[in-house]
């Protein structure tokens, strides 16, 4: 544990940087507080540091960088998608205080450096930020080399190179709790659809699976920590009544996620809403898990990867599970009264029988509120590397898996026509079974511009036109829009 200091130290800013592509996707619907910032943030506060955090989606750099004057600042990069976007903050920064460290961190930029080595910026961190960033604030206020902070590439005159790794991955408990006071100011403009504000909590990181589109395991070597049941019932208990866990893989240890469940229940925990991610297969094995934790919301979502319609499309992904999985798990999170959503995967590869297969499946077994992402080889992936060559300069905002990065089997046009026709057959498309009307009945007057704006957003989904002009873009389309309620209050 660290010691605590009674003096302040160093100023240091974190930034969440706007994606610049929210066009598609689960973006609108889903915008959460910087959870990563704000537990480095806890592990700078109990060193004696003073960070803010700042996000970028709803306030301005520039009089940030003047009103905290920071020697250190860190941006995360949390997304592929978002680093084109992220050299921009830290340009803008550099103009701003010239003189300031600057330190890009977060899981696409730990997973992936390569594109944030670049002149604006110091150095990458390429673990978790709770050990690195307090050692490098220690280090610039103690004028000492960068070169003994672990876990970082970092720039030096002759190109990029990476000091020590860290010792161990970081024990979760070593920051039990987020620094959240430092995010309250945007509380009510963090939301999940119809709920608002949200949390995002985390219980525990990491997936010890290996399902080839993704780069979580990949980054944390297949590992998987938890935070003590403690902190997170300490964390539950202090959030709001709507929460969206953040853990890759809920569940996972079933002994701890019962212990887990017990204790919740003891302190008197229970939520509005809660939103869980999970494995069909885990489900399957332990309905007991559903049956604990359903009391502990009054609404409880599920997201399961569903990925595929097929037991082939299922292996050509490494699922390691079968639809067998998908249409029992499902049947069960809805005897026990959870909503059912999750998302599938179209691969560019496809021919209009996939597309139809998969439809099917959704009809059958009512995966109407699921959602669908393209096959995309993400850095940090092993898909990525082999498909490096065929990659060569796409714009990175094209990384939101909702674009293609090569020329689909069937052509732009077909293939996003029938992309589009997926989308329209899901429950946000207001002119199919639930209208805009039926969504406005779920929510409290106050809520109503709101969700109108996000749903009219989720449309342009269910057009192929929409899709077919941004692919034939070969530079990132960045726009910078603040929503009208959110004016820069800077
Ligand atoms: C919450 C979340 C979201 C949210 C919110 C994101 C947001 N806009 O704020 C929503 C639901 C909107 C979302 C959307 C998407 N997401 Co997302 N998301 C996550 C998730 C599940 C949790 C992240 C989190 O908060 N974890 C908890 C905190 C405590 O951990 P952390 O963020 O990793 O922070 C730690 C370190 O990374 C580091 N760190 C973080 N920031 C910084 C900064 C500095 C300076 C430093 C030094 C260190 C540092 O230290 C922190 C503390 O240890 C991750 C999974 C993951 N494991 O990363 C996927 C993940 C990041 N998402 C992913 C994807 C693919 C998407 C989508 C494209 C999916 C889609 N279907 O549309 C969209 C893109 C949206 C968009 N257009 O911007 C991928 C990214 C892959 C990649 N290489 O790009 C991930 C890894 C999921 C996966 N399994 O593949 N996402």
């Amino acid at each position: 544990m660290y010691r605590v200091y009674n003096s302040v130290r160093l100023n240091v800013l974190l930034l969440r940087p706007d994606p610049g592509n929210e066009r598609f996707g689960l973006g609108p619907f889903f915008r959460v507080e910087p959870l990563g910032l704000e537990y480095i943030a806890a592990a700078l506060l109990a060193r004696g540091h003073s960070p803010a955090i700042v996000d970028l989606r709803f306030r301005r750099v520039s009089s940030w960088v003047k009103r905290t004057r920071p020697r250190l600042v860190g941006i995360s990069c949390m997304h592929a998608l978002e680093y084109d976007r992220v050299l921009e903050t830290a340009r803008e920064v550099r103009r701003a205080a010239p003189d300031a460290f600057i330190v890009v961190g977060g899981h696409a930029a730990a997973a992936f450096p390569g594109p944030l080595e670049k002149s604006e910026i110091d150095a990458v961190c390429v673990d978790d930020g709770e050990e690195t960033v307090p050692a490098l604030a220690d280090a610039i206020e103690k004028g000492r080399p960068v070169s003994g902070v672990p876990a970082l590439r970092r720039k030096f005159s002759e190109g990029w190179t990476s000091t020590a790794p860290l010792a161990d991955r970081t024990d979760l408990d070593a920051v039990p709790l987020a620094a959240r006071s430092l995010v309250e100011r945007d509380r009510r403009r963090y939301h999940c659809l119809l709920f608002r504000p949200v949390w995002l909590v985390e219980t525990a990181r990491g997936c010890p699976y290996r399902c080839n589109f993704c780069s979580v395991w990949q980054l944390y070597g297949r590992s998987f920590r938890e935070r003590s049941i403690g902190a997170v019932v300490d964390d539950l208990a202090s959030v709001g009544e709507n929460v969206f866990i953040a853990d890759d893989l809920f569940w996972n240890h079933p002994d701890r996620s019962l212990a887990l469940a017990r204790a919740l229940k003891e302190r008197g925990v229970k939520k509005r809403w809660l939103l869980v991610q999970t494995r069909t297969d885990l489900v399957c094995r332990r309905p007991d898990l559903l049956e604990a934790w359903r009391p502990l919301a009054k609404d409880f979502d599920v997201f399961f990867g569903l990925e595929a319609a097929s037991d082939e499309g299922l292996a050509g992904v490494v699922k390691d599970t079968g639809v067998w999985a998908s249409i029992e798990a499902a049947n069960i999170a809805r005897s026990f009264g959870y909503g059912v959503t999750g998302n599938f995967l179209v691969d560019p590869d496809w021919d209009e029988a996939r597309f139809r297969e998969l439809w099917d499946f959704v009809a059958e077994h009512g995966f109407q509120r699921a959602g669908y992402t393209i096959l995309t080889p993400l850095p940090g992936t092993e898909l990525f590397q082999r498909l490096a060559p065929v990659l060569e300069g796409q714009p990175w905002f094209k990384y939101d898996m909702h674009h293609v990065l090569w020329e689909p089997r069937l052509g732009p046009r077909r293939f996003f026509e029938l992309y589009a026709e997926t989308w329209r057959r899901s429950i946000l498309n207001t002119r199919g079974e639930k209208k805009l009307s039926d969504w406005m009945r779920q929510v409290s007057v106050a809520d109503v511009p709101y969700i109108t704006r996000v749903l009219l957003r989720t449309q342009r989904m269910m057009r192929a036109e929409a899709y077919l002009k941004e692919h034939h873009a070969s530079v990132p389309v960045i726009a910078h829009e603040y929503p009208s309620e959110a004016a820069p209050a800077s």
